[in-house]
């Protein structure tokens, strides 16, 4: 069921390192152009890393690992593709969808083709407000089950319950670990101010840990948590002002569950003139080069 790259299933079938893109963050988390250039330098930087880059998507139907260039610009440019997490797959293949994946479901396809390390932006998480709303992604359920997976992204959606986050990502299991960095990221700004209890300082020290993670059987994934360059990194207090501002719009004008970040995302780039989106872009194509390295790390054994 799953169609798989010619170049991603050869190097699988040597050992090659090989890194799952999401590509739900270039249907929807990024604005035209942003999102194909963004979609591009992750790619070429994980081949620069040495590794064979993975986007995943739906495309008419089919369940693609690994999409070619004008693919890759189908799914920036179009502008009808669904937004997929797990659930969602059967119905796409059913219908012949368009859909782009999110983490939950990139994970489950990467897992299913052989791949152990993904790499996004940030995840999805508890919302704020979730104890009424129930708007919990499943994300953090996919990580849960996604065993000996390493996922590099830079913390969880900031507009999400971040400390609730963590602690539900504690309680199924998943761990958690920052690369250089003793706090939880919070996407655009560098730090949660939340401890971490584990870090890492280098490629080789984060395969060292999954390798672990995977000869004991532990389940779930090894998140790995790698804040954006200080020079790109947004302030905490005025992300928090924006945020709050954009939170009670998307309440005023109805917006809920999965339009949600959409809708965030597109309001934090107008607060903060465009430096948002910049930063964004930033922390996804690092997160690609270093899970790009750590899979190559991985694959030397
Ligand atoms: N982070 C972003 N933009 C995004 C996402 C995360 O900055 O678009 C996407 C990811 O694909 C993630 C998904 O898996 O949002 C979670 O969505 P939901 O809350 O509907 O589960
Ligand atoms: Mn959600």
């Amino acid at each position: 069921m799953l169609a798989i790259l010619p170049e991603v299933a050869d190097a699988l079938s040597e050992g090659r390192g090989v890194v799952a893109l999401e590509s739900t963050l270039i249907a929807h988390g990024l604005p035209w152009p942003d999102n194909l250039e963004t979609a591009r330098a992750s790619q070429a930087a994980i081949r620069e890393a040495g590794a064979v880059p993975a986007t995943v998507a739906v495309v008419g139907g089919v369940v693609r690992v690994g999409l070619l260039d004008d693919e890759l610009e189908h799914v920036a440019r179009s502008g009808h593709f669904l937004k997929a997490s797990r659930r969602d797959l059967s119905t796409a293949v059913a219908k012949g969808l368009d859909a782009a994946t999110t983490v939950s479901a990139t994970l489950w396809v990467a897992k299913k083709a052989g791949i152990g390390v993904m790499a996004t932006g940030g995840l999805g998480g508890v919302h704020r407000g979730a104890a009424t709303t129930f708007d919990i992604s499943t994300d953090l359920d996919e990580l849960a089950r996604a065993d000996g997976m390493a996922v590099v992204c830079s913390g969880v959606k900031s507009i999400l319950d971040v400390p609730a986050t963590l602690d539900a990502l504690e309680t199924r299991g998943v761990a958690v670990v920052g690369y250089r960095t003793g706090t939880f990221p919070a996407f655009t700004t560098a730090s949660s101010g939340l401890p971490l209890d584990a870090r890492v300082e280098s490629p080789t020290e984060a395969a060292r840990l999954v390798r672990s993670h995977r000869e004991l059987g532990l389940p779930g994934a090894v998140v790995l948590a790698q804040p954006v360059a200080d020079r790109d990194a947004l302030d905490r207090d005025e992300m928090e002002a924006a945020l709050a501002q954009g939170l009670e719009l998307a309440r005023s004008h109805g917006v809920a569950g999965k339009a949600v970040t959409p809708f965030l995302l597109d309001h934090l780039r107008k607060a903060t003139g465009g430096r948002s989106l910049a930063a964004n872009r930033v922390l996804i194509v690092a997160n690609a080069r270093l899970a790009g390295e750590v899979t190559v790390s991985l694959a030397r054994g």
